[in-house]
């Protein structure tokens, strides 16, 4: 037992590719709708690119020994489409795929199990240009660049996920347009999450093998009901609907929600493709659960919905969000550790015996760096020590969860947020791309190593 957790029990940290990789135009990688989006005027806070990040595709090598130096024994990285597949569909980049060899063997090489996650955002622009996830077709190249990955990685890695948080990509890439490509009609955000959704089961059914392990990584929160009122708590169950059980339930149950296909009116739409469930519904190997806050709703005093509002409540656009007075990161999210209990206790009702991961946590906090060179983030390793106790109680109980990813490794591009917010355990001094592990970094360090 290493501090009451089992033996073969993983710990790790998270990135994605482009959070920190930069190098956007090295090796033949294509433009992603990250690369057109981030450099639109007006879409980012603090109007920085990805285009240098963490510079981790030529750092890499440093980043890893740095991870196996804190005790961490598992990498989750993702692997952006546009340098496998540059123009989104048919020709393959050999140098894409060797970079992401040399990222696999140096892993292996410290000890580090590799995680790999085929899509977190980075669409090739030109299928976004075709359509984007509004369209099937895009759901079937996701499955094309998928196998051309597993073939030519599966030697070396072994634990791979689809998708990473298809909620973001389909309520805020074309829902609200907070996120790439932008786009703003309520609706479509409906359509891109089936889209998303077929696309996982397509590619599982692509890549699939025995050797290896298959699952998806979803952003699942607990919604709660401001009050009892009849209203809030219908409140809650909307909004409950769209951000956890219109993922869950066609990946784990084989159906959509009907309540939540009737609030937003795409029951006829969504009756069209029936036959794509059990594609979705496959069966996986584990489910992954980005856990970050939980969230508490109200319903508002006049009419629910307001159809033509960017956002990602499509029929619901007018329930607001409640303050309960929790602790807050830099994000303005509520710090409640027992909502990682509450999220994990369902889906393992859902699902009884599928092995779970936390393949992310963390927080966002304004570090700063002292003269002597170091980050006290106190709040930060608060953060991870409660919600660490909250996965050690889980498996004392239990519960098939299986390991834990720390979010992130690294300081990075923080989407809308651009470089403002830092949720690495260790700091980057963006201007000299210097590492500097911060106190919560020696903290899970010692955790794991005392
Ligand atoms: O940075 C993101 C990550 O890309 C997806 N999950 C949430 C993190 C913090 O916002």
């Amino acid at each position: 037992m290493t501090n009451g957790f089992p033996p073969g029990f993983t710990w790790g940290a998270a990135t994605a590719s482009y959070q920190v990789e930069g190098a956007v135009s090295v090796d033949g990688r294509g433009p992603s709708i990250w690369d057109t989006f981030a450099h639109t005027p007006g879409t980012i806070a603090d109007g920085a690119t990805g285009d240098v990040a963490d510079d981790h595709y030529h750092r890499f090598a440093e980043d890893l020994r740095l991870l196996a130096d804190l005790g961490l024994k598992a990498y989750r990285f993702s692997i952006a489409w546009p340098r496998i597949i540059p123009s989104g569909s048919t020709v393959t980049n050999p140098a894409g795929l060797a970079f992401y060899r040399r990222l696999a063997e140096t892993c292996l090489e410290y000890g580090v199990t590799p995680y790999a996650t085929l899509y977190h955002w980075d669409l090739p622009q030109p299928l976004e240009d075709a359509g984007g996830w509004l369209v099937r077709d895009t759901a079937e190249r996701f499955r094309d660049y998928a196998a051309v990955t597993h073939a030519a990685l599966s030697d070396v890695v072994k634990n791979w996920m689809t998708l990473n948080e298809p909620w973001c990509s389909a309520f805020l890439g074309y829902g609200s347009g907070e996120h790439a490509p932008g786009r703003t009609v309520g609706a479509d955000a409906l359509k891109a999450a089936h889209h998303l959704l077929l696309g996982h089961g397509l590619a599982l059914e692509a890549i699939r093998c025995p050797e290896g392990s298959y699952g998806i990584a979803l952003n699942p929160a607990p919604i709660h009901a401001a009050s009892d009122s009849a209203a809030d708590r219908d409140a809650a169950r909307r909004v409950d609907g769209l951000r956890n059980r219109l993922f869950l339930e066609p990946l784990l149950a084989g159906k959509y929600p009907a309540d939540v296909l009737e609030d937003t009116g795409m029951t006829d739409w969504f009756a069209q493709f029936e036959a794509d469930l059990p594609v979705i519904g496959a069966p996986l190997d584990f489910v992954g659960v980005n856990y970050y806050c939980p969230t508490t709703v109200a319903a508002p005093d006049g009419p629910i919905s307001s159809p033509g509002e960017p956002t990602t409540q499509p029929g619901s656009e007018n329930i607001v969000a409640v303050d309960t007075g929790l602790p807050k990161t830099q994000m303005g999210w509520p710090v409640q550790a027992s909502g990682l209990r509450d999220i994990l206790v369902s889906i393992n009702k859902l699902a009884p015996d599928l092995p779970l991961y936390v393949t992310e946590n963390g927080a966002a906090y304004p570090d700063e760096l002292t003269a002597d060179g170091t980050v006290e983030d106190h709040d930060r390793q608060a953060y991870l020590e409660q919600h660490i106790a909250v996965c050690r109680e889980l498996v004392a109980e239990g519960l098939p969860l299986k390991g834990y990813f720390a979010w992130s490794l690294l300081d990075n591009f923080e989407w809308a947020f651009g470089f403002s917010r830092r949720f690495g355990i260790v700091y980057v001094d963006y201007a000299s791309q210097q590492r500097i592990v911060k106190k919560s970094g020696r903290w899970l360090q010692e955790f794991l190593t005392s």
